[in-house]
C-alpha cells in the first residue's frame, strides 16, 4: 500500500536502521543521510519514512510531509554551512533522469561550483 515500508526498497532498511547509514538528520517524518557515493562536498539525501517512489507520488499523497524533505534539505544545507555558497537540491525522478532508488530522495549537494543545464 502506498506509504507502506516496502520489504524490498534499500532507504526502507536505512529508515528502520536495518542498513548502517551515515545519518544526519531526522524528523518525525524524514532521515536525512550521506550519500554512499558523494558527488560534491556535501552530498546528502533526505527521504521520508513513508515509501513513495518519486516526488510526485510523494506531493499528491502527502503533500506536508513533501515540504518537510524541503525543509530538512534546507536544514542540511545550513548544519553543513553551504547555503550561502549556494546548493542544489535534485529530485531524479524516472530512469530516465537517474533515478536508481525508487524510494523519493532529495539529493541536496553543495561545497563546490555547479554549471547549468546540467550533465
Ligand atoms: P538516484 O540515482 O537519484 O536514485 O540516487 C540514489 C543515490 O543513493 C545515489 O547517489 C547513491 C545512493 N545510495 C545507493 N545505495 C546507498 C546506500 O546503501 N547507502 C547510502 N548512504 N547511499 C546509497
Amino acid at each position: 500500500m502506498a506509504g507502506e515500508p516496502q520489504a524490498d526498497c534499500l532507504f526502507c532498511k536505512i529508515v528502520a536502521g536495518d542498513v548502517p547509514a551515515t545519518v544526519v538528520r531526522e524528523s518525525a517524518t524524514t532521515v536525512a543521510f550521506r550519500d554512499i557515493n558523494p558527488q560534491a562536498p556535501t552530498h546528502v539525501l533526505v527521504i521520508p519514512r513513508a515509501h513513495y517512489a518519486d516526488a510526485a507520488s510523494l506531493a499528491a499523497a502527502e503533500p506536508s510531509v513533501a515540504a518537510d524533505v524541503l525543509r530538512e534539505a534546507a536544514e542540511v544545507a545550513a548544519g553543513d554551512k553551504v547555503d550561502e555558497g549556494g546548493y542544489r537540491i535534485v529530485f531524479n525522478t524516472g530512469g530516465g533522469a537517474g533515478q536508481t532508488v525508487f524510494h523519493v530522495h532529495a539529493h541536496v549537494l553543495g561545497g563546490r561550483g555547479f554549471n547549468w543545464p546540467p550533465g
